[in-house]
């Protein structure tokens, strides 16, 4: 009777679960539909639209739920009464060898309308030198797992209908067989070892590279904070001065330490401006939680990890300019994401990335405001004097 009773709770619980997981899908998809408004009137009704689109596809379900009981309870009726006038019942491996195939064809069509609707609205085109190569191992795993599953799954289901149940033969009892174990191991093994190999070595290019043409690359540091990137530049010296989280607080928003002479000529920014065929090197920060650089054009994203600091080398290869011209959009915009959910304001943490010619860069460059403001001027001043007045003090005290 306990266990009885056991059951009936976890098949009370899972169900509750069910609708609990439905009703906050049909939250979240009603929210992300729903248009942002600004009077309170709209929003409430906006709510209670939200809360009756919710109820109407929990009616949907119990009402299909009930169709397939009533459905399975027809036929219960059907077959105890074709069996009492002693007539032939369904053939129920007929039935579920029909389902098979039309599971199949069914299945097959989703999956060739999903590749052929949606398949566009994966990555765009590639920005960067190595997005290229990150493309073509994308590709190349496509292919081969599209033609494993098509080959896994036309077998899969046209054999259970093909070899359906029948009382004109007898199954085959196969309990081992040694050729067909090591067919179905060594196969899979080979093609992931291939495809991890390929992973591992284009992963291998990306990280290790090397000056090429004796270039070197744009040191850029890209702090993340809850919600936003700040940006630091190295200055004429192109050498990114030393900073400590010890050091943050009041102008000095990433703690930049001044006693390295290298901080003196750093400059902040508001966009990420990158010359266009020169390597840059990210070098990747976060102050309070996990956030993560994500630059979909460039094929970019590594996590920013507090007390972690990282970086990212990577060629931009097609100007601001030449992709809007490509695109056809004169209002396109690169864009440095978070791909982190870090928080309330995640969705609103990203920053406007523009490739331009090395002319413009350093044009560019050349206005952007130095790290080292005046009111942090005013505050390291202050800092000192303080410092003096206590060591003046602590020398009259011995
Ligand atoms: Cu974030």
């Amino acid at each position: 009777m306990g266990f009885n009773k056991l059951i009936n709770y976890k098949k009370l619980i899972s169900l509750f679960a069910v609708f609990a997981l439905l009703g906050t899908n049909m939250l979240m998809a009603q929210d992300a539909a729903t248009p942002a408004t600004t009077a309170s009137g709209p929003d409430v009704a906006g709510k209670s639209s939200v809360w009756l689109g919710v109820g109407y596809y929990v009616l949907l379900f119990l009402v299909l739920c009930f169709v397939v009981a009533i459905i399975g309870k027809i036929l219960r009726v059907y077959e105890l009464t074709q069996q009492m006038q002693k007539k032939k019942t369904l053939n129920w491996n007929n039935v579920m060898g029909t389902i098979c195939i039309i599971f199949l064809v069914a299945g097959l069509g989703g999956a060739y309308w999903s590749l052929t609707e949606q398949g566009s609205m994966t990555l765009p085109e590639a920005a960067s030198l190595h997005g290229v190569k990150i493309d073509n191992m994308f590709l190349t795993t496509t292919i081969l797992t599209l033609i494993v599953f098509f080959i896994t799954q036309i077998l899969l289901f046209s054999f259970a209908f093909i070899y359906k149940g029948s009382d004109k033969r007898r199954a085959y009892f196969l309990p081992h067989n040694n050729t067909i174990e090591k067919v179905w191991t060594i196969a899979p093994a080979i093609v992931l070892t291939i495809l991890v190999v390929f992973g591992f070595f284009t992963w291998q290019e990306i990280t290790n590279i090397t000056d090429g043409k004796g270039q070197s690359s744009i040191d850029i540091e890209v702090t993340g904070h809850q919600f936003a990137w700040e940006l630091r530049y190295p200055g004429k010296d192109h050498k990114l001065g030393a900073h400590s989280y010890k050091l943050i607080g009041g102008a000095n928003k990433l703690g930049v330490d001044f006693k390295d002479k290298a901080s003196f000529d750093d400059q902040t920014a508001d966009t990420l401006v990158i010359p266009v065929n020169k390597p840059v090197r990210l070098n990747i920060e976060a102050q309070d939680v996990i956030h993560s650089v994500y630059m979909p054009h460039f094929r970019v994203q590594l996590n920013a990890v507090p007390g972690l600091p990282t970086y990212f080398r990577f060629t931009p290869t097609i100007t601001t300019n030449q992709m809007r011209t490509k695109l056809d959009d004169p209002k396109f915009e690169y864009l440095l994401y978070c791909n982190k959910i870090c928080g309330g304001g995640h969705y609103n943490m990203q920053k406007v990335v523009r490739v331009v010619s090395e002319s413009e860069y350093n044009e560019w460059i050349a206005k952007q405001k130095p790290y080292l403001s005046d009111a942090l001027k005013g505050e390291l001043k202050l800092a000192a004097e303080k410092k003096n007045t206590l060591n003046n003090r602590l020398a009259l005290n011995n």
